[in-house]
């Protein structure tokens, strides 16, 4: 499709394809647009409002909650649960499952969210990003269950993120290739600019927390350094979505691994690692734990943590060889 093309208008003739499309999920990407706009928003101006700085309290994980976090989940929860379309939501910000407010329709898709990615990068201005989900639902009752929300990555109907950098961009796929678009902020839409992204097979990056190093075990440690002495250079913001979205565009691999410190790595399978895995796919890309596809993981938990590295397919495949040979 042209370039420049508003992101409405490719989701609908995406939806067009399909006859059986009821329509309901296409409205409930615009939702998700609408709150990346909002929170885009706010992220521009938060060095100019002092709506910067720490709220006080902690997150369910006992991470400092940044006023910003809050203002991101608020965000997506008002703009999608109105929809019709969900029955549920979770979020890295939330302990436990967000039933659909009983004012509300209840639809046949549950959403899960981390609203705001690399929050300890806000106060520095380096970029953000917010990462999501879409599954359908496979329970039945009124209210959304467990067992909707732990389902395989490969259950993903569509994963998504959005980069709050230079410029805004939503990056998202529906298991039909990876399309990005750029928010342009004078008429508040978002542009197609990259249709049909496709990792690079091998890069040149590698994106790993090396102040870790002590903590690696054999495997990685032996594959950075075959990384870097096959000229690979380092490039780690500590930011996922920016790291990530780097290396999908320029080719690279991004680790973060298992330690002797972090048994399960640091990142969280729900909604960061499978998202960004089931997109990852969808560029022709891998997304692993170290040894199986993220994607084969059935989460048992909201909040489980994995191991992940993810990039280039012929990088991963390189790491994981490596961890293999470790074992
Ligand atoms: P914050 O939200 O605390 O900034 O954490 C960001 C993050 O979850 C992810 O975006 C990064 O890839 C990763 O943590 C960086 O972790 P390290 O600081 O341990 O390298």
């Amino acid at each position: 499709m042209e370039i420049g093309t508003t992101l409405t208008r490719f989701l609908l003739e995406a939806q067009r394809k399909y006859p059986m499309a009821t329509g309901d999920f296409t409205s409930l990407l615009v939702q998700i647009t609408t709150a990346a706009k909002i929170i885009s928003r706010e992220v521009n101006k938060a060095g100019l409002i002092d709506i910067l700085g720490y709220q006080g309290v902690t997150n369910v994980h006992g991470e400092s909650v940044q006023k910003l976090d809050q203002f991101a989940n608020d965000t997506f929860l008002r703009t999608v649960c109105h929809t019709g379309h969900l029955i549920g939501v979770a979020s890295e910000e939330m302990e436990n499952v967000y039933q659909i407010p009983g004012i509300y329709p209840k639809g046949k898709y549950v959403f899960v969210m981390d609203p705001l990615d690399g929050s300890s990068n806000i106060d520095v201005n380096i970029s953000i990003g917010s990462i999501f989900a879409i599954y359908r639902r496979v329970s039945t009752g009124s209210e959304a269950t467990m067992e909707d929300f732990l389902q395989r990555g490969r259950a993903q109907v569509c994963a998504g993120y959005i980069i709050y950098g230079s410029s805004t961009m939503m990056v998202y796929t529906t298991g039909f290739g990876v399309h990005g678009f750029t928010l342009d902020p004078g008429i508040g839409e978002f542009l197609l600019s990259h249709e049909d992204i496709q990792i690079p097979s091998r890069g040149s990056i590698y994106s790993i927390n090396e102040g870790n190093a002590d903590a690696w075990d054999n495997g990685i440690r032996s594959y950075v350094e075959r990384a870097r002495k096959g000229g690979k250079t380092a490039r780690y913001v500590g930011s996922l979505v920016a790291d990530f979205h780097r290396n999908l565009l320029k080719g690279g691999i991004f680790l973060y691994p298992a330690d002797h410190k972090n048994k399960n790595g640091k990142l969280r399978l729900l909604y960061e690692a499978s998202p960004l895995s089931f997109i990852i796919e969808q560029a022709k890309g891998q997304g692993i734990d170290g040894h199986q596809p993220i994607l084969d993981i059935v989460p048992d938990r909201l909040h489980q943590r994995v191991p992940l590295i993810i990039g280039s397919p012929e990088d991963v495949e390189e790491a994981h060889q490596s961890l293999r040979h470790s074992l």
